[in-house]
């Protein structure tokens, strides 16, 4: 299918999520119960702001200055586990950087993790699947060290969906060692979920393609981790509605955010977890619920002002 007919699909999904919106707001006035589709008390949902500021280089290498006039925050270890918690700040942690120019949402992410997994281990398979490295549906694209950016246009949702695939609501992969573009062995983007729906396939590869998300994630030289510098075109990447992209030009909006961290060392180190993964951490959100539209933080696009 399309990249236009996989939007469009999302378009009409997005109706029927309206209308449930105002259904499920209605019943919670009239009966006095709190909305079945509303966030859960106790989520995290944690906010971050970017300002307009220079356009960085995709080379992996946070260089001087670069990131300076971009919001930096921090993770992981007071971030959402999916898998073990994690304890340890040389085990795995993070800064990262947003920001925005004209055209582009950039991030960056420098990570440490102690196992660099397919380069410090060998580059071994899940029992889950056989087929993990596989760059077609069938594979698991987050199978490695890897961040996931999910992003919601509209920051609404009708009940408890996850991402559609869309330009209004994605969820995709910067695999440390492997990608769409350079195969097994090259970092970079893959295709991400909901994988298992063609036009979301279809839609994130074609985006990869043109270009319109750009990474590059480059091992650090003490192999004590990572960077991966990420940028997300906003047309057609960032909808705030239906056919209308996000434009600095055009003032500031919220969108709906979620950031993910993948950590896989040796398969003993993630012993019971699946796919024997030894973290992954959510910037927001609750456990297995994470990849919900009501589980994301809030990024807030402060169009073309710059960092205070
Ligand atoms: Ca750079
Ligand atoms: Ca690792």
């Amino acid at each position: 299918m399309s990249p236009l007919r996989a939007i469009g699909a999302g378009n009409q999904r997005r109706v029927a999520a309206w209308a449930g919106l105002g259904a499920g707001l209605l019943l919670g006035c009239t009966t006095g119960i709190r909305p079945v589709d509303g966030p859960s008390p106790g989520l995290r949902r944690p906010e971050l702001t970017s300002w307009f500021g220079s356009t960085p280089v995709l080379d992996g290498v946070i260089a001087p200055g670069e990131w300076n006039d971009a919001t930096e925050f921090r993770g992981v270890r007071d971030w959402v586990a999916e898998f073990s918690p994690v304890t340890d700040e040389r085990d795995l942690a993070l800064r990262g950087w947003v920001k925005h120019d004209a055209e582009w949402l950039h991030f960056a992410f420098e990570v440490t993790d102690n196992q660099l997994y397919g380069l410090a281990t060998e580059r071994w398979l899940p029992r889950e699947n056989s087929r993990a490295h596989e760059l077609s549906r069938e594979g698991f694209p987050w199978f490695g060290d890897e961040i996931e950016i999910l992003l919601n246009g509209s920051h609404r949702w009708a009940g408890d969906e996850s991402a559609e695939g869309s330009a209004a609501s994605w969820q995709m992969v910067c695999n440390l060692t492997k990608s769409r573009l350079g195969g097994l062995g090259v970092g970079g983007l893959l295709e991400g979920e909901p994988r298992s729906e063609p036009a979301a396939w279809n839609t994130y590869r074609d985006w990869i393609e043109r270009g319109v998300q750009r990474a590059v994630a480059r091992p650090q030289p003490d192999g004590r981790g990572y960077v991966i510098e990420w940028s997300v075109r906003f047309d057609p990447c960032v909808e705030l509605a239906p056919g209308r992209p996000y434009s600095p030009a055009a003032g500031n909006a919220a969108v709906g955010l979620n950031l993910a961290v993948g950590d896989l060392d040796r398969p003993e180190d993630g012993t019971g977890n699946f796919g024997n993964f030894r973290h992954e951490q959510w910037w927001a959100g609750a456990p297995h619920t994470r990849t919900q539209k009501n589980n994301f933080g809030t990024l807030r696009l402060q169009g073309t002002q710059r960092k205070p």
